[in-house]
Formats: C-alpha cells, structure tokens, sequence
C-alpha cells in the first residue's frame, strides 16, 4: 500500500487527481488557493473565530474552535466553496447516475496548542448504511495555516477508503496532511482520518467544505446557515450547491414547486404542485396516464 499522501502542484488536471483519489482516497493539492485569497479570507473569519468558544465534545474536541455558516461569514470563502478543480472532482465522483450532489457542510476548525489527537473516524459514519458500494461524500479541506505534523496536520489512513473503519491501526499506517497554506485536502467520506494533536504553541485552523448526494440530509442545516435573503444575492450554481434547488425526482420541493421559487419572491407561492421526475419516469408516467385515460 502506498503510505504517504500524494501532493500534487494547482496545475493537476482533475484527471490526474481523480486517479489518485480513486485509488488512495485522498490528494492533496498545494498551493491551489494564493496567499492573498487566504488572506482575504482569515480577514472575515478572524473576528468570528475571537468571539467562538472552544467545543464541548470529545469528537468536536475541547480545546478546539468551530464555526458553521461559513458562506455567510466569508465572502472570500465563497470562491473556496465552488474552486472549478474541487468542483470537477465532485462532479466526477458524486455526479453520474446518482443526481445532483449539494453542499454538506461549511466548517472552519481551529485546533489550539494542547488538544489531543481526534478519534480516527469516517465521516460518512453519520449515515446509517454500510458502505453502499459507491462514495457519497467527498470532502475538501483547505490549509487556513501551514499544516505541519507539530501542530496536527489532518491524519489520514491512505488506501482506507477499501477498508472498514479501524480506529488504531498500526502507527506507521497513519499519514498526516503536511501542506502549505492554501493547499486543499480532497478526501473521500470513506476515507479514514482526523484532526491531528496540536503539539505547537499556536492554532491550526482548517476550513472544511463537504459535498454529498443530494438524496441525503445535509450535516449542516444550510437553509438556517444561509437563509433566502443572503441566498438571494448569491451566484446561482452556488444557490444549487447549498441546496436551492429540486433533487429530482421530488426532492426537496416547497409548496409543490422547486425551492428556488423561495428566492424570488418575498411571499410564498400559491403555484400548482408539480411533478419533477427524470425523462425516462416522465415518460413512463405518460404512456401509462395516456393509455389509461384513452381507455
Ligand atoms: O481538523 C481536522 O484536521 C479534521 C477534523 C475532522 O476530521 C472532523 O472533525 O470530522
Ligand atoms: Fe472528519
């Protein structure tokens, strides 16, 4: 098995790093975001972060800073959200056959000196199934800070993504992300991993975006993170991501309608209930109404 983290420079084809994640689970990409638009980014989020409490949990771990809603909080994050690379690996990975994929969820996560290592974890433990045989999630975790293995690097388990969870594998079998600021972190849901012991003098923060099939519950409730009226002013493909948008067939409507109707008008809709079924079902529906009705 391969035991060290592939790292690739931003000028990878999604090809590429497609192959790689498909057979380590993981990649990471250095230098994809520039310094000034991390910057950009640490100006929103720093006095968000001031005002933030540590966790209260054993996984969310207690010397440990996290915040949602990260669309809101950080414009400059926006271009984060939807990088064309990042985007094209979900298209691939989450995209063909299974519709539509949608953000999961925004997360910075800021690991001050002292905290522990995290429990090693798949994050698509959250879902009750067993591995269903295809990736569901696929996560892309930006470097906010130089990630180094002192102030705890994201640890991964290369290859695991074939594996079921084990939480203490052999010590040699655990990688960690070392990466410059900027650098992103594309790993499967399936993928074996968690933070890392921070055993330096200043926080690590990462800022985490995770996509998932659009047919499952979103982690992170994004219609209370970003509500119609900052949603309103967003770009469109990123009103789809966050979830304004039908998964068809008939999934996630309001009122009958595609939710983005939401986003147009201030009062809700008094439109007829539709259906929203793929080609092949609308067609089968047809020929079954119409040879019926014409009995
Ligand atoms: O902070 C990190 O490096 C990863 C954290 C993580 O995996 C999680 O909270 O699910
Ligand atoms: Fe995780």
């Amino acid at each position: 098995m391969n035991m060290t983290i592939v790292s690739v420079g931003p000028d990878i084809g999604s090809k590429e790093l497609l192959e790689t994640i498909d057979r380590d689970g993981c990649a990471i990409v250095r230098g994809l975001a520039s310094t000034d638009s991390m910057d950009a980014v640490a100006r929103d989020l720093d006095p968000f972060f001031a005002n933030t409490p540590n966790g209260e949990g054993y996984f969310v771990g207690r010397r440990t800073k996290r915040m949602g809603g990260l669309i809101v909080k950080s414009p400059a994050a926006r271009r984060l959200v939807a990088h064309p690379l990042v985007l094209e690996v979900m298209d691939a990975i989450l995209g063909p056959h299974r519709g539509a994929y949608r953000l999961n969820l925004t997360q910075a996560i800021q690991i001050h000196p002292g905290e522990p290592e995290q429990i090693l974890h798949k994050d698509q433990e959250l879902y009750p199934f067993e591995h269903a045989g295809f990736e569901c999630m696929v996560n892309a975790l930006w470097a906010y800070d130089d990630f180094t293995e002192e102030n705890g690097a994201t640890r991964i388990v290369v290859g695991s993504h074939k594996q079921p969870v084990d939480r203490q594998p052999r010590p040699d079998a655990v990688c960690q992300a070392v990466m410059p600021r900027g650098s992103v972190l594309i790993y499967l849901g399936s993928a074996t991993h968690s933070g890392g012991a921070n055993k330096s003098a200043r926080p690590r923060t990462a800022l985490t975006f995770s996509y998932a099939l659009g047919w499952l519950r979103q982690a992170e409730n994004q219609y209370l993170a970003v509500p119609p009226r900052i949603a309103r002013d967003l770009p469109e493909s990123l009103q789809r991501l966050i979830g304004y948008a039908i998964h068809v067939p008939n999934l996630g409507w309001y009122e009958g309608q595609d939710p983005s109707v939401v986003l147009q008008a201030d009062t809700a809709p008094t439109l007829a209930a539709r259906d929203y079924f793929p080609p092949q079902l609308e067609q089968e529906l047809r020929t079954y109404y119409e040879t019926r009705l014409a009995q």
